[in-house]
């Protein structure tokens, strides 16, 4: 089985999690990004999008592809521990909230905040401090405090268990701090206990540090300006 996309794409580091806490081993592609795309990978992925996987790497006309197909592959691959509620109620909680987080918070994470900064970096340029920040409060505005509210004062967003719903909302979260827009403790004090919740579990915790080292190899200095 081999895995194809850049560590720091929220989507492929969601699969990477879900695999680690199962237990799931393939193999490696971190070459595939939006920065740039590897020979042949559309015929992987016609969507070209990453994360991409081949169960079998002899075979590239056979793939799952997008972050949510993956890991609801690896569930029913490797069924324990659960990251998907058996409940039925609380299963679509959960497939709600990994949806929420798979769209329109991707979306605002990623292209209100962490392009604005990682990709002008990337380019050699400045960072845009000014269009990440306001992506930030266009954040801050709605759909964080809706997250916050719906964690209450749980640990975990749906029941007392660690589901894909956390999951999902944690990786798209870390791209924000990744690019120095942490949650800051007084407006979201709930959402900030859960992220350090997550970030603390020893199947997230290596991601964490290869996602720093990339970002220190590549030489990027990076303004911590929230949290
Ligand atoms: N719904 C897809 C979204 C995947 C996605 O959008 N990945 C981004 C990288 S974070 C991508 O490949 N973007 C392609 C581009 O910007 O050209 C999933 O869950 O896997």
């Amino acid at each position: 089985m081999k895995l194809f996309g850049a560590p720091l794409s929220p989507f492929v580091r969601k699969a990477v999690i879900v695999a680690a806490e199962k237990g799931i081993e393939y193999e490696y592609d971190p070459r595939p990004s939006p920065l740039g795309w590897t020979e042949g990978f559309e015929e992987i992925n016609p969507l070209k999008r990453i994360p991409a996987l081949l169960p079998d790497p002899s075979n590239p006309d056979y793939a799952i592809n997008d972050s949510s197909a993956i890991c609801a592959y690896f569930e029913k691959l490797q069924p324990e521990p659960s990251l998907y509620p058996q409940e039925a109620e609380a299963h679509g909680r959960a497939l709600w909230i990994e949806e929420a987080a798979d769209t329109d918070l991707a979306n605002r994470v990623g292209m209100g905040v962490f392009r604005p900064v990682f990709f002008s970096l990337a380019a050699g340029k400045p960072a845009d401090t000014e269009t990440a920040s306001k992506g930030f409060e266009a954040l801050a505005e709605v759909l964080l405090p809706y997250l916050e509210n719906q964690l209450g004062d749980g640990d975990w967003f749906v029941g007392d268990m660690f589901s894909i719903a956390d999951i999902a909302v944690m990786t798209q979260l870390m791209n924000l701090d990744l690019v120095g827009f942490g949650l800051p403790q007084e407006r979201f004090p709930n959402l900030r206990a859960h992220y350090e919740r997550c970030i603390a579990r020893p199947s997230i915790a290596p991601c964490i540090e290869q996602n720093n080292a990339f970002i220190e190899k590549a030489g990027f200095q990076i303004e911590r300006v929230t949290g």
